[in-house]
């Protein structure tokens, strides 16, 4: 008799969450191009969101002393103004944005996310933040028995 038994599975210093790999920097601040750029040579993407509880348990687990009071998100709408898009390529449905924005102020095309609320700004590409990288987990057969 053989007992398959699938888990995801993520590398060290990634959280996983659902089917996701989950990577938090937040000691080496980049502008979101260079951000994004880091997580595609990890194989993944800046982070998109789906669900408040997704939102929620990455908050729970945002590591202390972040750098600053946001991080980079993969959302930009740096193609068509108003026309945000995740850099995964997932649909943007979900949304949670701070009051008053996006208000694309003096041509803001990134999404950063307050680090205490949760809540999205588009903010200026060329700040340098730390970031969240999120990437497919991988499907791991441990043991057959
Ligand atoms: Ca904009
Ligand atoms: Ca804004």
């Amino acid at each position: 008799i053989y007992f398959l038994i699938f888990n995801s599975h993520c590398d060290t210093g990634y959280l996983l969450y659902g089917d996701f790999c989950y990577y938090f920097e937040t000691k080496m601040v980049k502008n979101w191009q260079d951000a994004e750029a880091h997580c595609t040579r990890e194989q993944g993407h800046l982070a998109s969101f789906h669900r408040e509880e997704e939102l929620s348990f990455l908050i729970a687990h945002m590591p202390g002393s972040p750098t600053g009071i946001s991080m980079w998100m993969g959302g930009h709408d740096s193609m068509t103004e108003g026309g945000w898009e995740w850099t995964d390529g997932s649909p943007f449905r979900f949304i949670h944005w701070n009051a008053g924005n996006p208000d694309d102020y003096y041509g803001e095309d990134c999404l950063s996310m307050l680090i205490n609320s949760g809540y999205w700004n588009d903010d200026n590409c060329e700040y340098k933040r730390g970031y969240i990288c999120k990437r497919r987990a991988v499907l791991k057969i441990p043991c057959s028995v």
